[in-house]
């Protein structure tokens, strides 16, 4: 820490090289104790970055690859990124180059904007209590990742996790609107999500019908009060979610944990990597270890078990749940796992653009491990001798690494957390150093990245389409990068061009906390629709069905928007009546949208073109309350107004 001081009393602020090894030298001091960040929060700020950024910038002007990231106005981004938000609970729709905020998608969160978490209908989605209220209001958000069909995305839908309460939710992609929540039986921190891209037996089924969930956190099963001193009973479980339905297929019971996962292009292997093969319920058991694993399922195999009729449930959850742990699992020509040993407490998983190999990161070795697919699909017919055969590189490529994304020309881009850089490696010439071929030189290129990066992903990386143009660092800090906005700092998300042999830094993006993974999705693959169907709504409001009904206390209000004005100027009802108002927009123009909030009554929600929303409240307030219109949609905007009168 002597070093800490040094440069804090420095006026001549270290150059990045200086400050990079400093970030690697303290991070790992904090490895050794308790934070692993306690080292690199107590960096000065390093104004040196600054000509270095722009020189950088003034490189890529002058590259052969990619000569401006400027989107002058009125021109379109080339990319989608489609990002989490981390415990906002949201998703996010940026666009690349840019780096511009296109949509923030509210999905575990509540948004008065949308009316997200307010109207009836997106509170079925999330679930309520039987009295109406939200079941949950959190929620984080780590891995979005779009359905595929031939190995690429097909635009139809994102899917995404929510770690606190080990949620599912889907996204259709031509709204953007989240339109399915589950939630996971029996599992705790729900982490690692990935969609499958072909069916293991059908190759006929070419497209997204499974996604996989991996839980990290042990747990008593059931965890209903028993045996929640006794870990040694606690156990973690993997999941199977149809993607169509959004039901939960199976669980399999494993020995360690499950952290990020990945699938096979052929449809037949999901990995998961497990950074606590110990079963440890304390950080340094966690860590004990040497080695521990990425975790592979035989799916098929599974689904055999399933229909055969081999599972058990958990406590009062009806989801089959098949045995894959070890000792239930001796035999690899009948075992639906296989724990292939990697580097100790391994982070992320990631499958390469060319349906070979995944790769783990090392996170506490400086390692990635390689592991060739086929060589598991060996190990399941009993034809490879250990596990440990699969793996056919582990290069070294830097302190903590944690993400890789690929760039389809057998280049893999890795996040090194410690050393906050991201390093260039070459997949083949990895695997020729490690079959003793002493002059293969994997690394290619290092670039320094500002600063921690975590997650880090490139263009169509995810699919055999990956075009190796855009680079993500997703940064876990930014510190000196941006103007300071009070103690808690915006993040980064640096882009890197990846087109040359060389990396380049093209832009700090901000980006409010705390985004972790996203993809990077080809314009022309997103095809949103303009406007909504009116017929696609049940409870439509149409001229011959629409004003006000009471049953008993119950008051039904079915009202049209159409600009400048609701369809029904004055609604009256009585203190105490349990009102449903039922708003549809029938202007067919896209973007007219309209609001509807009440003062008072905490409603507030929007109503796209020709879409219908509705929402339940009390009357308990007696008084006039002013309905009006939130979305500017007219000159007589404000004028767009209806009188709520509730008589006492
Ligand atoms: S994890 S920084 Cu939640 Cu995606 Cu790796
Ligand atoms: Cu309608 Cu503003
Ligand atoms: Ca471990």
């Amino acid at each position: 820490m002597a070093d800490t001081k040094k440069t804090k009393s420095n006026t001549d602020l270290p150059e990045q090289g200086t400050r990079r090894r400093f970030l690697g030298q303290s991070a790992m001091l904090g490895l050794a104790g308790a934070g692993l960040l306690a080292g690199c929060k107590e960096e000065p700020a390093a104004k040196a970055s600054a000509p270095a950024a722009s020189a950088s910038a003034t490189a890529a002007a002058e590259s052969t690859g990619i000569h401006s990231i400027e989107v002058p106005p009125g021109k379109l981004d080339d990319y989608y990124t489609l990002s989490s938000g981390g415990h906002s609970g949201e998703m996010r729709i940026i666009g690349i180059p840019s780096g511009r905020t296109l949509k923030r998608i509210p999905v575990f969160n509540i948004d008065p904007m949308s009316g997200w978490g307010i109207t009836n209908e997106s509170k079925a989605i999330i679930g309520t209590h039987p009295d109406g209220t939200l079941l949950y209001n959190t929620g984080d958000t780590h891995h979005v990742h779009g359905s595929y069909k031939d190995g690429t995305y097909d635009g139809r839908w994102l899917f995404v996790n929510d770690k606190i309460h080990s949620r599912i939710a889907r996204v259709r992609m031509d709204t953007m609107e989240c339109d399915k929540i589950t939630q996971l039986p029996n599992v705790m921190g729900f982490h690692g999500i990935f969609p499958d891209k072909c069916d293991p037996v059908d190759p006929k089924i070419n497209y997204t019908t499974r996604v996989f969930c991996g839980a990290e956190f042990h747990i008593p099963l059931p965890n209903d009060g028993r045996d929640v001193n006794d870990p040694t009973k606690w156990g973690c479980l993997f999941t199977c979610v149809d993607a169509e339905s959004m039901e939960v297929r199976w669980q399999v019971r494993i020995d360690g944990n499950c952290d990020l996962v990945a699938t096979s292009y052929d449809g037949k292997l999901v990995g998961t990597n497990q950074y606590n093969t110990e079963n440890a319920a304390d950080q340094a058991g966690m860590m004990a270890a040497e080695r521990d694993a990425c975790l592979f399922f035989n799916v098929a195999r599974i689904e055999k078990m399933v229909k055969d009729g081999k599972f058990t449930t958990i406590g009062k959850s009806k989801v089959p749940v098949v045995d894959g742990r070890k000792a239930a699992n001796q035999d690899p020509k009948t075992s639906i796992t296989c724990y292939v040993p990697v580097g100790k407490n391994p982070h992320g998983v990631n499958a390469s653009p060319d349906g070979k190999y995944f790769v783990c990161s090392g996170k506490l070795s400086p390692t990635a491990t390689v592991i060739d697919l086929s060589l598991v699909l060996k190990w399941f017919d009993g034809d490879l001798k250990t596990e440990r055969d699969a793996v056919v590189a582990e290069p070294e490529i830097g302190l903590g690494p944690l993400h890789t994304g690929f760039d389809g020309k057998g280049n893999a881009f890795t996040t090194l957390f410690l050393d906050s850089q991201i390093v260039k490696w070459n997949v083949d010439k990895a695997i020729a150093l490690y079959k003793g071929d002493k002059n293969a030189k994997p690394i290619i290129d290092k670039i320094d990245v500002h600063y921690q990066p975590g997650h880090g992903f490139a263009s169509m990386g995810e699919t055999k389409e990956a075009d190796g143009k855009y680079y993500n660092s997703g940064n876990k800090f930014s510190k000196d990068r941006f103007l300071p906005v009070g103690p808690l700092h915006v993040e980064t998300e640096q882009l890197i061009d990846i087109t040359g042999e060389k990396m380049r830094l093209l832009a700090d993006h901000t980006a409010h906390p705390e985004p972790h993974d996203g993809i990077i999705v080809r314009r022309d693959i997103v095809k949103t629709r303009q406007i909504y169907n009116l017929d696609e709504f049940p409870n439509a409001v149409k001229p011959e069905n629409a004003g006000i009904t009471r049953k008993g206390n119950k008051v039904t209000v079915r009202m049209m928007s159409i600009a400048p004005a609701y369809s029904i100027p004055e609604i009256k009802v009585k203190k105490g009546d349990e009102v449903t108002i039922i708003l549809t927009n029938h202007d067919k123009v896209e973007d007219l949208t309209h609001g509807c909030a009440i003062p008072n009554y905490n409603i507030c929600f929007i109503v796209n073109p020709q879409e219908t929303k509705s929402v339940t409240f009390k009357a308990d307030k007696p008084g006039l309350f002013w309905i009006y219109c939130t979305h500017f949609c007219h000159a007589l905007h404000l004028e767009m107004r209806s009188r709520f009168i509730v008589e006492a």
